[in-house]
Formats: C-alpha cells, sequence, structure tokens
C-alpha cells in the first residue's frame, strides 16, 4: 500500500529532473482533514482502544480509502448495514449521519453504538426536526443517494421532506406559493450552486423559511474559497479525494468553473505526468476526508518528476475542534 512512487524503475536521475522546467506548486490552505473527520477517526480509534477489536464501522467512517485501510489494519470492520453487525460487537456510525431508524434499530438489539456524526450534520438533523415541529414541509438541497442526504432525511416521516438538487428540480416543485415551506442543505454542496438554489426558491416561496446561513459547513466553504483563490494562476489544479467524497468533487467543479481543468486524484499513483506537459503553475489541495500524509506524498512525486517551488495560498485560518462522546472520554 505504501510502495514509493514513482517506482525505482522508472524514476528520473537527478540530472534529468534539474533539465525540466520548474514546477510552481501552489498549495490551498486550509485542505485536508476538518474537525468532523478528526473526530470520527479518533472516535474509532478510541473505540478500538476501549472496547477491543473488532469495533465494526456501518459506512466507511469518511470516504477515504486510505483511512478506511489504515482502521482496518487496527481491527475496525466495515459494513454498509447494521444487519451485518453481531450482536455482541460495538459499532460506530460514520461522520455522514445515519437516518433514525439505525439508532432506533441499534437500541432495540442492544447494541453497544457510537455515533461519530459530525456535530453540524447532527445541527441540521435538529433543524429538520425543528421545522416539522412548527408544521412546515421541507426542501432540502443535497445529493441524490449520498449518505448524508439519506440521513438528514431520514430524520423525518416519508413525504415530510423533498431533495431538489436543481434549480430545474425547485421549478418542478409542486407545493402552493402560500404553502408553509422551509428549507435545509447538505453540508458539502457547492457554495455558488447552493446559493442560486435558494434563490430560485425564495423567488418561487417567498414566505421559505431557512437557516441564518445556508448549511454549508465551515470546511467545505473555507476550502473552496482556497482553491478560488489559487485556480486563476494556474493552468492545472489537483484535488486530493475519493470519487464518492462529495466535498472533494464541489473542488475540482469550483476550479473548472473559473477556467482552470482540475483532476481528482486518491494517491500519487494515479498521477500521469503527461497532465504536466506545458504546465508551469499547478495548484493542489485536498478533500475534507484526505489526510495531509497523502499530500505529502503528492508533492514528493512531483518532485521526482520536475523541480518544484512551493508556495501555501492561504484563504482562512481553521481553529474548530470538536468534543468526543462522553462514553469514550469517562
Ligand atoms: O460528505 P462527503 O462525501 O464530502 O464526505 P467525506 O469525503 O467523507 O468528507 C467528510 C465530510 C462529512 C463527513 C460530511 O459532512
Ligand atoms: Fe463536519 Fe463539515 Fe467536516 Fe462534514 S465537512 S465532517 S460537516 S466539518
Amino acid at each position: 500500500m505504501n510502495a514509493p512512487f514513482p517506482p525505482s524503475e522508472v524514476a528520473a536521475s537527478d540530472a534529468t529532473i534539474a533539465s525540466r522546467p520548474v514546477l510552481n506548486l501552489l498549495i490551498a490552505a486550509p485542505r485536508g482533514f476538518c474537525a468532523g473527520v478528526d473526530r470520527a477517526i479518533e472516535i474509532v480509534e478510541r473505540a478500538l482502544e476501549r472496547y477491543g477489536k473488532p469495533v465494526y464501522v456501518r459506512h466507511e467512517i469518511v470516504h477515504n480509502k486510505y483511512v478506511v485501510e489504515g482502521l482496518k489494519a487496527k481491527g475496525a470492520i466495515f459494513v454498509e448495514e447494521l444487519d451485518e453487525v453481531p450482536d455482541d460487537a460495538p459499532v460506530v456510525f460514520s461522520a455522514h449521519g445515519v437516518p433514525k431508524a439505525v439508532p432506533a434499530e441499534a437500541k432495540r438489539r442492544k447494541l453497544l453504538y457510537v455515533d461519530a456524526t459530525c456535530p453540524l450534520v447532527s445541527k441540521v438533523h435538529r433543524q429538520a426536526e425543528r421545522q416539522i415541529e412548527k408544521g412546515r414541509h421541507i426542501i432540502f438541497i443535497g445529493h441524490e443517494g449520498h449518505p448524508e442526504v439519506i440521513g438528514t432525511m431520514g430524520q423525518v416521516e416519508d413525504g415530510q421532506m423533498t431533495l431538489v438538487e436543481t434549480i430545474e428540480d425547485v421549478d418542478k416543485l409542486p407545493f402552493d406559493a402560500d404553502e408553509e415551506l422551509a428549507y435545509l442543505t447538505q453540508t458539502t454542496l457547492s457554495v455558488d450552486d447552493t446559493r442560486e438554489v435558494i434563490e430560485a426558491l425564495e423567488w418561487r416561496y417567498p414566505n421559505i423559511k431557512g437557516p441564518r446561513a445556508e448549511d454549508i459547513c465551515y470546511a467545505t466553504s473555507n476550502r473552496q474559497a482556497a482553491v478560488k483563490e489559487l485556480a486563476h494562476d494556474c493552468d492545472l489544479v489537483l484535488v486530493i479525494g475519493a470519487p464518492n467524497s462529495s466535498n472533494s468533487l464541489r473542488l475540482v467543479e469550483v476550479s473548472e468553473r473559473l477556467g482552470t481543468p482540475a483532476k481528482l486524484i486518491q494517491r500519487a499513483e494515479e498521477i500521469d505526468f503527461a497532465w504536466l506537459d506545458g504546465v508551469t503553475t499547478l495548484g493542489l489541495t485536498a478533500g475534507a476526508s484526505a489526510p495531509e500524509i497523502l499530500v505529502r506524498e503528492v508533492v514528493a512525486a512531483l518532485a521526482s518528476y520536475r523541480p518544484i517551488s512551493e508556495k501555501t495560498i492561504t484563504a482562512a485560518e481553521e481553529k474548530m475542534v470538536f468534543k468526543l462522546p462522553r462514553q469514550l472520554t469517562e
């Protein structure tokens, strides 16, 4: 898994590398792990220490293979559904959140469970409950099939929440203009696309209620802001992240919207050096679920091909830390 890249038989000599043009590398900050991901991974690690192995994890704790493989090596077993967890084993719910039916079933089976849902996702869950209590139907802006969307929609009864992804979906909504409505959003959406969808909702439904700011989290917004700061100066942007990582995919889109091509890669080994032909300045960032070690791996791979000059472009400082669940600290 951690084989050197590129493999030694194709590695260029120092003289060959030096003969190639310098690659200006603009590295985005913030990038990589957010507070919710840090917390979720620590929950699995602490659960392993406290309860011993195996600890079951429902869904990838975060959408990153390197992280998942690392935890598997420590004794975690990843499953998609609760019925794959034996009665006598502890189970952790992933950072993306779960429908209410999942902890309910865990309680019914008397399973020992720890919820690693990010507190900012849980906040949206509570808002959903509150809007329903106030008698409003909820329009949820999110990507169909994503586990966070399934989790948030599963906080309310069937038929109490309608999913929209685009402005076209808003046009098709069946509700009258005077209906009691509220909107909520997935935490990892594109800031710009979501603003447009909210504007379309507010235009069609002037009385619709929303959160004070949309629910896109600080980490998602900051990572997108950092890509916006560097993309104009780059010929290409590399985003380290998984194809099922919503927030990472949004970083690719942000760059492309600004006219700078971008590639999503999971590991350095996926870099095709032909991509760098004609590239003078390369941007680099990582989604909220990608560890910094993978950023350093990519920088090392690039440096094994061209001389690099590295600069960090900082869009925001982050100091967010979330408390661990009490059951793992007491
Ligand atoms: O939600 P997303 O696909 O971006 O999830 P990741 O890649 O695991 O990143 C962490 C974000 C999260 C748990 C939900 O906000
Ligand atoms: Fe929480 Fe935002 Fe990180 Fe998702 S991306 S885990 S909402 S901090």
